[in-house]
């Protein structure tokens, strides 16, 4: 399967979403500040990898349904994702000036309209998420608008983040309490994204129950693989909340090796349609960049 083919055809698809979202916001009478406008834009395009996305188009195919079933949900997940990287970038936070090569939202503009920016993304996604929703769908839509919410919540990305902040000081000094600490540091502020990507999408693909346990565990598994393969590919830069704080790099790439596996394992049996949510999984872990 050629992944970077699968994501060349599908993130135009996204693109054009969020596109489309953002022109909304700034027509009419309604008409959000151009500051805002552009300080929300500012990261969006060009984006990133748009991995989520993706993979929640992929896992509504591999449930049986189109992809487009999970386009609400893609708009709507790249969106907490870039929320997330402007607040994450800020002084108070890890202070950066340099997010994909660019000056970061609060240097390219100034601190309160990045804050501002991240709160208009973060609400913007459940607006996304919520509207729109053919009656036959409607209770879909609202079991992946919790799904969501507790992925980006206290629960999720946000406790995750706490407990990045302040891993130095609560990690504890034996090895086994720093272990499961940073396990519980990745899951939360990694893989709970990736949970929602995927099986919010299969969800909103009409996914049994089964599916969706089966992706919860998926999807756990390769976002903390992502995660280490991040800290890999970002082996200088100190990170306190690093898997190369506890273990060598061959270590990590091993474990996140085994995690692929298992999470593929997962998926077993899936036949044809599985296949991009495969092959997506095995680009999050073992990609170069
Ligand atoms: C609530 C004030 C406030 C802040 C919250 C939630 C949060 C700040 C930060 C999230 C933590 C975070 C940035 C986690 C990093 C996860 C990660 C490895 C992101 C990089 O993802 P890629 O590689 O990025 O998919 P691209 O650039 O490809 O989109």
């Amino acid at each position: 399967m050629d992944v970077a083919a699968y994501m060349a055809e599908r993130i135009p698809l996204v693109d054009h979403a969020i596109e489309a979202r953002l022109g909304e916001l700034s027509s009419g009478d309604g008409a959000i500040p151009a500051a805002l406008s552009g300080a929300m834009r500012h990261l969006l395009f060009p984006g990133g990898k748009r991995l989520r996305p993706v993979m929640a188009l992929a896992a509504a195919e591999a449930v049986g349904g189109p992809a487009e079933a999970a386009l609400p949900l893609g708009v709507a997940v790249e969106m907490v994702h870039t929320y997330s990287l402007i607040h994450d970038d800020l002084p108070c936070m890890d202070d950066d000036d340099l997010r994909r090569g660019r000056p970061t939202v609060h240097k390219a503009y100034d601190e309160a309209t990045a804050v501002l920016a991240g709160d208009a993304l973060l609400t913007e996604a459940f607006a996304v998420l919520a509207e729109g929703a053919a009656p036959a769908e409607a209770a879909l839509r609202i079991q992946t608008v919790a799904l969501l919410s507790h992925s980006a919540g206290a629960q999720g990305l946000v406790g995750g983040q706490v407990d990045d902040l302040a891993f130095e000081a609560a990690g504890g000094d034996a090895e086994g309490t720093r272990a499961a600490f940073l396990a519980s540091i990745h899951a939360r502020k990694t893989a709970a994204l990736f949970r929602a990507s995927i099986e919010g999408g299969a969800t909103l693909a009409g996914a049994n129950i089964h599916q969706r346990e089966a992706l919860e565990r998926f999807s756990r598994d390769v976002g903390i693989g992502f995660q280490i393969a991040d800290d890999v590919l970002d082996a200088d830069s100190g990170e306190a909340a690093s898997i190369l704080r506890l273990q060598g790099i061959d270590d990590a790439k091993h474990g996140a090796e085994a995690l692929l596996d298992r999470a593929l394992s997962e998926i077993e049996g899936w036949g044809e349609a599985a296949e991009p949510l495969r092959a997506l999984a095995s680009f999050a872990i073992r990609r170069e960049r």
